[in-house]
C-alpha cells in the first residue's frame, strides 16, 4: 500500500520500524574490522530513540511528492536521508554524553556509549557516524543537483553555524543568565537546525517546488523550537525512567532553559503557539501534509 494512504496511527509505528531496518542495513556489521568501533556505532544508533528526525524526513517527503508519480528511486533516497539524519543525531548524543561535555551515564534507558565501551571508542564512534551520514546522502539515486543541495543543507545545519555552534554556545552558557532571544538562538542552532534540516531534506529529495518549500521552512522553524521547549518542560516534569536519560539535569547544573526563563506555564503557552504556527504553515500544502501535522501534535504531546 502506498505510504500516503496509511492512517497516521499506523503510519508512525510502521515508519519508525522501517527506519530501524534501514539503519541496521546501512551500518557496518560488528563482525568486520575494526569490530569494537563498529559495535559501538551500532550500539549508539540501534535499539532506541523515537526517530523523530527520520519521521520528519518521510512525512515532508510524502507531503512533497507528486501524487501518483513517486518513483522507487525517490523512496530509496528518502531512506538514505532519513538514515543520515538519525546517524548525525546519534553522533551528537554520543559526543554530548562524554565526560568533557554533559558527562552522562544514561541514554535511551541504557549506559551511554563511553560507559559501555570507553571514551576513545565513543569519540571515534561519533566521528565515524558523521561521514557515514554524508556518504548516504552522496549515494542517493536522485539528480546530482538535489544531492548537492541536500549535502550543503546537512553540512551547514550541523556545523559551527548550526548544531555544533549551538552546542558551543551551550557549553559557554552554564551559570550565565541568558535573555530569551539568546536562549532561542542557542536552541535554534543546537536542536532546531537538525530538526529543520530533516524536514527540508524530505522536501529536497522529493523535488518540492518553491511554494511547498516555503511552507516546510515555516513548519520546520516552529517545530525545531517546540521540540526544545518540550525537552525543557520534561526535564522538570518527568523522571529518569520515563525519559531514559537523567531528568532534572538542567536545574541541577544551573543551565538556562525555557522553564527557568519563562516558567512552566509560560513555556506551555509558547508551546501551544508554536504548534499553532506549525499547523498554519501546513495549510497551503493541503491534505498531503497531514502526517507533518500529526508529528507536530506528537512532538508537543510527547512524554519522553
Ligand atoms: C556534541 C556536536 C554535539 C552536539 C550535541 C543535540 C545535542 C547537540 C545535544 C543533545 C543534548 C540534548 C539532550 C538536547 C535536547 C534536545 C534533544 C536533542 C534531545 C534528544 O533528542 P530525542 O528526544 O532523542 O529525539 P531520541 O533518543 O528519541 O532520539
Amino acid at each position: 500500500m502506498p505510504q500516503h494512504s496509511l492512517d497516521f496511527s499506523i503510519w508512525l509505528p510502521e515508519r519508525a520500524q522501517h527506519i530501524e531496518s534501514v539503519l541496521e542495513q546501512f551500518l557496518p556489521p560488528a563482525s568486520i574490522v575494526p569490530e569494537r568501533l563498529h559495535e559501538a556505532m551500532r550500539y549508539a544508533v540501534l535499539g532506541g530513540g523515537k526517530r523523530v528526525r527520520a519521521l520528519l524526513v518521510y512525512a515532508a517527503g510524502e507531503a512533497s511528492l507528486q501524487p501518483g508519480s513517486e518513483t522507487s528511486a525517490q523512496r530509496i533516497a528518502l531512506d538514505h536521508a532519513a538514515a543520515a539524519v538519525e546517524l548525525i543525531h546519534a553522533y551528537s548524543l554520543v559526543h554530548d554524553d562524554l565526560p568533557c561535555m554533559d558527562d552522562d551515564s544514561l541514554r535511551r534507558g541504557r549506559p551511554t556509549v563511553h560507559v559501555q565501551f570507553d571514551e576513545a571508542t565513543a569519540m571515534l564512534a561519533g566521528d565515524a557516524l558523521q561521514p557515514l551520514a554524508f556518504e548516504l546522502l552522496g549515494m542517493m539515486p536522485i539528480a546530482p543537483a538535489l544531492i548537492v543541495q541536500a549535502t550543503q543543507l546537512m553540512a551547514r545545519s550541523t556545523g559551527s553555524l548550526g548544531m555544533v555552534g549551538g552546542q558551543a554556545i551551550d557549553c559557554d552558557s552554564v551559570g550565565q543568565i541568558l535573555v530569551s532571544e539568546q536562549l532561542q538562538q542557542m536552541h535554534r542552532m543546537k536542536t532546531g537546525a537538525l530538526l529543520e534540516a530533516s524536514v527540508l531534506l524530505g522536501g529536497i529529495v522529493a523535488g518540492a517546488g518553491s511554494a511547498t518549500r516555503t511552507g516546510l521552512e515555516s513548519y520546520a522553524a516552529a517545530m525545531g523550537l517546540a521540540f526544545q521547549v518540550v525537552d525543557d518542560i520534561l526535564d522538570v516534569t518527568s523522571d529518569t525512567v520515563t525519559l531514559g536519560k537523567t531528568a532534572g539535569k538542567d536545574a541541577a547544573e544551573n543551565k538556562p532553559t525555557y522553564v527557568s526563563i519563562m516558567g512552566l506555564d509560560g513555556s506551555r503557552q509558547l508551546l501551544q503557539s508554536l504548534r499553532d504556527q506549525a499547523h498554519a504553515a501546513l495549510l497551503p500544502l493541503g491534505p498531503s501534509a497531514g502526517r507533518l501535522a500529526g508529528i507536530a501534535d506528537y512532538i508537543v504531546g510527547r512524554d519522553r
